[in-house]
């Protein structure tokens, strides 16, 4: 990696901290990702977005800011990528994976809120998130209840904080409640980049984020192949890139690795042997670098084939229609999209574990993993009736609480070492 020491101090970052996070996420990366066997060839290009995560993505950022584009970084999947493109935006994901100052993090969080929110607290406290640091614009939304009252304590410490509402209901009112919040959304974007949506501008944003989505539907199909032509780590790795790359330069590699992996599943090609239990993992989700679950999965001799998370099939499984010809009638189907997606913050919220179900027939897995993060009130809620639901209907669920620190990595391994025990019986 080049010298980046310039623009990170530019940015405000604690160097030492900073390097300090690099050396253990390239660490991690080393251990966990580049000691796997038989990867396809198409993962060299993720491998090298990781190396340059910090740098070279982050320079590129700087250069668009340079060139008059406003940076959006939000922390959820119902923020709308399509309206931020459609300014001419450059949307980057802010959820953060890693247990680092979480002391600090606590000194303005309860102690028991959920891994993920403390994470990106220990990041902006720590001064060592440039993505965070690079954006003009933060947006938080109304989900769960510690994203919604973190986010207060979040407004003074960055630049410009937009918090968006968002329903809790799939009722009429909520419908026009989330159009009416994406279309305030659009006024500020339009106010942050100084640039007007046109219908054209919005279907543009549309037919590029589709076309990302398409590229990691392709992928989940191909995953349904046995032997699975990709590791469950390298496809979340993947939905995890999704959020911080140039979506078009994404789109290709992801179908370039597709193109590859079509030949594999051809030739009967895996990245374990054939007849390797298949598992599907459902809840919360993972953001860089939380690879702790996947990890001792895959090292218990069983492959993940399947996410159904927000970084998974939750946040890229719906397309957008294009039809209209007005700004208007385009919102009205990015809210057509978006009302779908079945986070837990939905109360009642049936279809999530109907698609679980489908996610388990159409890639003949034969269990379901359900991760909670501890203290994350919606999933954890979710995932009794969810558990029991799955049973029910066959399908045996292991249900796991975990957090991001490596405590208990040894109990995890002996949980799923006795469910895949359970599961080839
Ligand atoms: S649409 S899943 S990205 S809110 S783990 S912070 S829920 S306490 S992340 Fe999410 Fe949007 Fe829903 Fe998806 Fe709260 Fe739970 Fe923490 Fe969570």
């Amino acid at each position: 990696m080049s010298d980046y020491t310039q623009m990170w101090s530019s940015l405000g970052l604690d160097l030492k901290g900073h390097d300090a996070l690099l050396s253990v996420l390239g660490g991690a990366y080393t251990d966990i990702f580049l000691s796997q066997k038989n990867r396809p060839e198409g993962m060299k290009y993720f491998d090298f977005v990781m190396s340059e995560v910090h740098g070279l993505r982050i320079k590129e950022l700087m250069d668009a800011k340079a060139a008059g584009r406003t940076v959006i970084g939000s922390y959820c999947v119902f923020v709308p990528e399509e309206l931020i493109i459609a300014v001419d935006g450059v949307s980057v994901g802010l959820c953060a994976g890693a247990e680092f100052n979480f002391e600090g993090a606590e000194e303005v969080l309860p102690r028991n809120t959920c891994s993920l929110i403390k994470s990106a607290f220990g990041f902006k406290l720590g001064k060592v998130c440039p993505y965070l640091e690079a954006s003009d614009v933060v947006v938080g939304e109304n989900t769960c209840d510690g994203k919604k009252k973190s986010y207060e304590m979040l407004k003074p410490l960055v630049k410009d904080l937009y918090v968006m509402d968002l329903p809790q209901m799939k009722s009429e009112s909520g419908r026009a409640m989330l159009k009416e919040e994406y279309r305030k959304f659009a006024v500020k974007l339009e106010k942050a980049s100084g640039k007007k949506i046109t219908a054209e501008s919005l279907k543009k944003g549309i037919d590029i984020v589709n076309a990302k989505r398409k590229a990691v539907k392709r992928l989940t199909e191909l995953r349904s192949a046995d032997p699975a032509p990709i590791s469950g780590l390298d496809a979340l790795l993947i939905n995890q890139v999704f959020f911080y790359d140039d979506p078009v330069r994404f789109t290709e590699s992801v179908n370039k690795l597709c193109d590859e992996l079509e030949e594999r599943v051809k030739k009967g090609i895996g990245v374990f042997p054939k007849g390797t239990t298949r598992l599907v993992v459902s809840g919360c989700p993972m953001a860089v670098p939380n690879w702790k679950l996947p990890w001792i999965i895959e090292t218990s001799s069983a492959v993940i084939v399947g996410e159904e998370s927000c970084v998974g099939e939750r946040g890229a499984r719906w397309m957008t229609d294009t039809k209209g010809k007005t700004v208007d009638d385009l919102i009205d189907m990015l809210t057509e999209r978006y009302f779908q997606i079945d986070c837990a913050v939905f109360t009642p919220n049936p279809s999530r574990v109907e698609y679980v179900k489908e996610m388990k027939k159409k890639l003949n897995a034969k269990g379901i993993v359900h991760y909670s993060l501890q203290f994350c009130q919606p999933y954890i809620m979710e995932s009794g009736p969810v558990e029991k639901e799955l049973e029910k209907s066959g399908m045996p669920t292991l249900r796991l609480e975990t957090d991001y620190s490596q405590e208990d990595a040894g109990q995890l391994k002996t949980r799923i070492e006795a469910f895949i025990e359970r599961l080839n019986k």
